[in-house]
């Protein structure tokens, strides 16, 4: 069955990656499961047609045959919940991976997200420069706490897994703030995210649109 997800047409970081169909993209691509995109601008994702498929009017959704999803933890769970390769066999590793998966999501990419915010909407706002550094150690705190736990491992828990590939694409965000290098095994460890061959189609595939390269 083909594999529709969607895109946005622009993307606002121009291709670096940071759009949320990047994530999809690559556990397509850790799967081996070819995929269609279509491209949506932000005018029709507001359009009753994409808000039917996504209710908060964004992108990446998902579409499968009669399946249609939205969420990009939804997604990848089920991605890898129906192929190989992001997903622990023994049940409770696999329960594991599925904790990294939320934590990601829910734990260390609000704060990350926040920082996003108040650079880019809060720049003019007279209290920014007295909020910056509070939302700043916001995300260290998080990120001491992630470097603690990965240690001097590879991955969060044994084997690459799904956990790794939302939160490798969660601390990606922080790349350009030079914050994650405040944290070398943190660093290391999205630069091992990035290096592995899947990521690398996947970004290449969403640079291709940006550049009118597709
Ligand atoms: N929690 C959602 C967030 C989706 C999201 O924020 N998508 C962004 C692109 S990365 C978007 O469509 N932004 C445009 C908008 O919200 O109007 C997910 O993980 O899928």
């Amino acid at each position: 069955m083909t594999i529709t997800i969607t895109a946005f047409e622009r993307s606002p970081d121009g291709g670096k990656g940071l759009a949320r169909d990047t994530r999809v993209r690559w556990a397509l691509e850790e799967a081996g499961q070819p995929y269609e995109v279509r491209l949506v601008s932000f005018r029709a994702m507001k359009e009753p047609a994409h808000l039917a498929l996504h209710p908060f009017g964004q992108i990446p959704t998902y579409e499968e045959g009669d399946l249609a999803l939205f969420e990009t933890g939804a997604i990848v769970l089920h991605i890898a919940e129906r192929h190989a390769g992001l997903l622990p066999s023994d049940a409770n590793a696999r329960t594991r991976a599925i904790t990294w998966m939320f934590a990601a999501l829910s734990t260390v990419e609000p704060p990350i997200l926040e920082l996003s915010i108040a650079k880019v909407l809060e720049r003019d706002k007279s209290w920014h420069t007295e909020r910056l550094p509070l939302v700043e150690d916001r995300v260290r705190g998080r990120l001491k706490q992630l470097a603690v736990r990965l240690g001097d491992a590879d991955w969060l828990d044994g084997a690459f897994s799904a956990g790794d590939l939302l939160m490798v694409s969660v601390l990606l965000r922080l790349k350009a703030s030079g914050i994650l290098n405040e944290y070398p095994n943190l660093a290391a460890y999205v630069a091992r995210g990035e290096a592995r061959s899947a990521y690398k189609r996947a970004f290449d595939a969403q640079l291709a649109v940006n550049t009118g390269k597709n």
